[in-house]
């Protein structure tokens, strides 16, 4: 009964050393560059259809952040702020905007698309909330 062991062993080992490798990946990847918000205080995150936002970070003022999501592409994208997913959905397709607000406390937070296999493919960054 020990070789069941075994294998699992191997496939976990198999499994880290992908996860590395993504890691590994991602973190050359697009731009290093902070966007500061915008003079009118709106949120602007563009998606394209690399499965890239405009940024790996964001910033915005703590309280009700207005945003807006504006597409670059064609591909439907969606918004959302990781554990707030029931609060606001941003949906864009064939070149389109959609805005909206949603009021967080100052932290850091994770926005990602949640379209199945965008975020994996790149659909995230973080959003610092000052
Ligand atoms: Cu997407």
């Amino acid at each position: 009964m020990d070789e069941p062991r075994v294998v699992n062993l191997k496939w976990s080992v198999a499994a880290v050393g992908a996860m590395a490798l993504m890691a590994t990946a991602c973190g050359g990847s697009s731009s290093d560059g902070t966007l500061e918000p915008s003079e009118d205080g709106v949120l602007r995150v563009v998606a394209d259809d690399t499965m890239d936002f405009d940024a790996d970070a964001y910033r915005a003022a703590a309280g009700e952040i207005a945003i807006e999501y504006v597409l670059s592409g064609f591909q439907e994208h969606t918004l959302v702020v990781e554990g707030y997913e029931d609060e606001l959905v941003l949906s864009v397709e064939n070149g389109g905007s959609d805005s909206g607000t949603i009021t967080l406390e100052a932290g850091r937070y994770i926005l990602y698309c949640d379209i199945p296999g965008h975020r994996e493919g790149g659909m995230e960054a973080r959003l610092l909330v000052q």
